[in-house]
């Protein structure tokens, strides 16, 4: 007999459920992943095992079956007998759990993501009010004899269903803290399961990565009213209105409703915080790590910028200040070697923050003024990702970015 083969994607709680089962059995399995942003459940090989094209499938030596709770029961009944519940009332309590958390949990899981798939920029809040009245419910009702599984004192597969969706939903910010038999239930899980964390965990925490950067790049679409000043002709920037606003007189300077915020560090943390309050991070350690990042970019990143090119700009020089260079040069190795511990992603972890904006902006000015990147790999990787990645970046950072590199060009001496 061929080992069962388990068509999977790391995103899917459901798949995830059926594959952590399959490693809690030590079953021999073949795992083969089906790319779904890709489209390889629509293939017509795929649909010919399942019609409805979801992940998991399986395949047991010709016998193919989809849905996860009835591919968990089937592993159940075929492969681990002894742990099917004994009476009729703990099977039926049993059944009780899967169909519950199918049209609970699993039904509310959908309802906050499904919309992301669609162009959606937010999860619904008042989806996650009745997600977490269905934990209140599984809090109240599903522990009633401090039993340490959701359907009794034995694992069941009900487990197995319950705990990869609830992760999933833990990964894009979801609490369980007001649910304490939830979470030593939890916990349990994770001390119990083979590979939870390989597993289960990873995928959770690849899916959470991807809802956090939908939610991140479509709320950067905030409706906004852009007003161009003309800082050297007209120098609008010094007239009485604008100084009201900003005695600074810089830009970047919004209004929002009244509210007048001038330093763009200071306005990007406060875009994120006030247009997209569930993406600010949630752990004070990752929050410094972001404040960091923001207060190292403008002390050796733009403030080592502003002392290369204010001397071309005011024409006292018409070459870029060697000692300057050197110490850019010295940051830059420092970014690279230190900023992408994990190879995350992002500038200040694996999401994207106010840090990516303040970086990329500054860094692809350095590149339009002939600097090269190349030794240092992950940040060219990095800048890479943000120009395919945040919107609009052509028409909102590459052009300005060329005509600033072009303009200060003009005024240095080739050599
Ligand atoms: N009730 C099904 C749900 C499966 C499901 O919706 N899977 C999603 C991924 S989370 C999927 O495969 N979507 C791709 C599609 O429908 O084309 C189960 O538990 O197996």
């Amino acid at each position: 007999m061929a080992p069962i083969v388990i068509y999977h994607s790391p995103y899917s709680p459901f798949s995830r459920s059926v594959l952590l089962f399959a490693h809690h059995l030590e079953l021999e399995i073949e795992v083969k992943i089906v790319d779904l942003l890709e489209g390889d459940q629509m293939k017509p090989e795929y649909l010919k095992m399942n019609p409805q094209h979801t992940v998991p499938t399986i395949d047991d030596n010709g016998f193919f079956l989809w849905e996860s709770r009835a591919i968990l029961c089937y592993l159940m009944n075929t492969k681990a007998p002894h742990i099917i519940p004994a009476s009729p009332k703990s099977r039926a309590i049993l059944n009780q759990r899967l169909y519950s958390e199918m049209g609970g949990i699993a039904k509310q899981y959908a309802a906050i993501y499904n919309p992301l798939f669609n162009d959606s920029n937010r999860m619904d809040q008042v989806e996650i009010k009745k997600l977490y009245e269905i934990f209140s419910l599984v809090e109240e009702n599903y522990f009633p004899n401090n039993n340490k599984w959701i359907a009794g004192e034995d694992v069941t597969v009900a487990d197995f269903a319950y705990v990869t969706t609830i992760t999933g939903l833990v990964a894009t910010g979801i609490q369980l803290d007001k649910f304490p038999r939830i979470q030593s239930w939890y916990e349990r899980c994770k001390e119990r399961f083979t590979n939870f964390q390989e597993v289960n965990e990873v995928g959770a925490e690849m899916f959470g990565d991807w809802v956090k950067l939908m939610l991140c790049i479509r709320y950067l679409n905030i409706e906004v009213d852009v007003r161009v000043m003309d800082l050297q002709g007209k120098k609008e920037h010094l007239e009485p209105d604008f100084i009201k606003m900003n005695p600074q007189h810089t830009v970047p300077t919004i209004d929002d409703n009244g509210f007048y915020l001038w330093e763009s560090r200071a306005i990007l943390s406060y875009l994120f915080e006030a247009k997209a309050p569930h993406l600010v991070l949630a752990s004070p350690k990752e929050r410094a790590i972001v404040n960091q990042r923001l207060h190292n970019e403008m002390g050796n990143i733009t403030g080592k910028f502003g002392e290369m090119i204010t001397p071309i700009f005011q024409g006292t020089e018409t070459k870029f200040n060697e000692k300057v260079l050197k110490e850019i040069h010295e940051t830059l190795f420092i970014i690279d070697e230190n900023y992408f511990p994990h190879g995350n992603e992002w500038i200040a972890g694996e999401t994207i923050t106010a840090a990516d904006f303040a970086y990329i902006t500054m860094l692809s000015t350095f590149l339009e003024l002939g600097f090269s990147l190349d030794k240092y790999p992950r940040i060219k990787a990095w800048v890479e990702r943000c120009k395919k990645t945040l919107p609009d970046y052509e028409e909102a950072n590459g052009k300005g970015a060329r005509m600033l590199g072009q303009y200060v060009l003009s005024k240095i001496t080739k050599e």
